[in-house]
């Protein structure tokens, strides 16, 4: 999964990104354009587990690729950056609730619910340039009789999204259906992106009314210090609980952030077990079999015949395979059961 990191100049999109991820990039260097990338493994006691049970030569967690996307996009003339905003799954959204008197607020005070509505003008504002263009090309097409279906069902798509734009609303509230979606998946709208908000706060103020009141207001949101956070993470294991414990908080963000974002994207794990590799997958909560078997290999989604599955849950009951079996819990399912969270899949296939 790729998350990019967005937010106004000089939010700590950058101290956010080393505090999650354990990086050490430059921070305060505004008006540096080249975004920093950071893969984190997606930490899983369950993959733990089974790499005790198999002995695997390979266990391979799950991870997140993190984009920090310097400056502003909003406002970026750099269409370098705006390009790398449109690769990314889903945006983590930095608002500042931090003061210092050493870094202004490029808007001159804090003002979190305001920066919030800001950030997502900028991507709206953003995706009707990008719609507009493209209608005036396909209404042309179309108005000159030699459109095709498929710029019908693009330009009646790009009109249902535009609609609610106009309105300064996301495109994720256009109400797409599956196919309108596909017609204009290869446009990237930002505002069609799922989004989690990260309040970074100051380290009296993380658990202040004030910081929960506005995490009530803010969709899919959690707070963090995040500047406190990177000097946490450059101490010794031993002597992180102490700083935590000041913080009144058991850890650091990197696990509640990934559970939040897990929920938030409706995301779940599936898992490949065998002596050669233990292997955690990420993938959308009720996917098909055919669609797992896919994430593995286009060869498995191709030659799909079926899923063995069991539960992680029953093999840790069981102890082994043998055992599920023993009990009835091995289960044969075709290509529609929609895969759960913790299922333990093999893929019997043939191309
Ligand atoms: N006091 C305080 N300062 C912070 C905090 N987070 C970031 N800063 C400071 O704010 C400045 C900007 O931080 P960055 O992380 O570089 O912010 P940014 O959003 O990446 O900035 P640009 O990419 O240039 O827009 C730095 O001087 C940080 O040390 C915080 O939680 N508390
Ligand atoms: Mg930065």
């Amino acid at each position: 999964m790729k998350l990019g990191i967005i937010g106004l100049e000089q939010s700590g999109k950058t101290t956010v990104f080393n505090a999650l991820t354990g990086a050490d990039k430059e921070v305060g260097s505004f008006g540096k354009i080249e975004a920093n990338l950071s893969v984190v493994n997606v930490p899983d006691p369950r993959i733990d587990w089974l790499s005790q049970l198999y002995a695997p030569n390979k266990t391979v967690y799950a991870n997140i690729e993190f984009v920090d996307i310097p400056g502003s996009i909003n406002d970026s003339a750099d269409a370098k950056i705006v390009a790398v905003a449109r690769e990314v799954e889903a945006f983590v959204f930095v608002i500042r609730s931090f003061t210092n008197p050493h870094v202004p607020h490029p808007l001159g005070d804090n003002g979190p619910i305001r920066d919030f509505e800001s950030i997502r003008t900028g991507l709206i504002i953003s995706d009707i340039s990008v719609a507009e263009k493209r209608m005036e090309r396909l209404e042309k097409i179309v108005s000159n009789g030699v459109g095709t279906p498929d710029d019908k069902l693009e330009l009646s798509s790009l009109k249902k999204i535009m609609s609610v734009l106009e309105k300064e609303l996301p495109a994720s509230s256009a109400g797409l259906t599956l196919q309108e979606e596909r017609s204009v998946r290869s446009f990237q709208f930002l505002t069609l992106k799922p989004f989690l908000t990260l309040l970074n706060t100051s380290e009296d103020n993380l658990k202040s009314e004030e910081t929960l009141e506005l995490l009530k207001n803010l969709p899919n949101s959690m707070a963090m210090c995040a500047n406190i956070e990177t000097e946490i993470r450059r101490l010794e294991e031993s002597e992180r609980k102490e700083f935590l414990d000041d913080l009144g908080i058991e850890e650091l963000s990197l696990t509640p952030f990934i559970l939040n974002a897990y929920k938030t994207l409706g995301l779940i794990s599936f898992f490949t077990v065998g002596k050669d590799e233990v292997r955690a997958w990420t993938i959308q909560k009720e996917a098909p079999a055919v669609k797992a078997a896919g994430k593995i290999h286009s060869d498995l989604e191709r030659g799909f015949i079926r899923a063995e599955v069991f539960s992680f849950d029953n093999i840790k009951e069981k102890g082994s395979e043998r055992e599920i079996k023993n009990a009835g819990l091995f289960r044969l399912e075709g290509k529609d059961y929609p895969v759960q969270d913790g299922d333990i899949l093999s893929i019997k296939f043939s191309v």
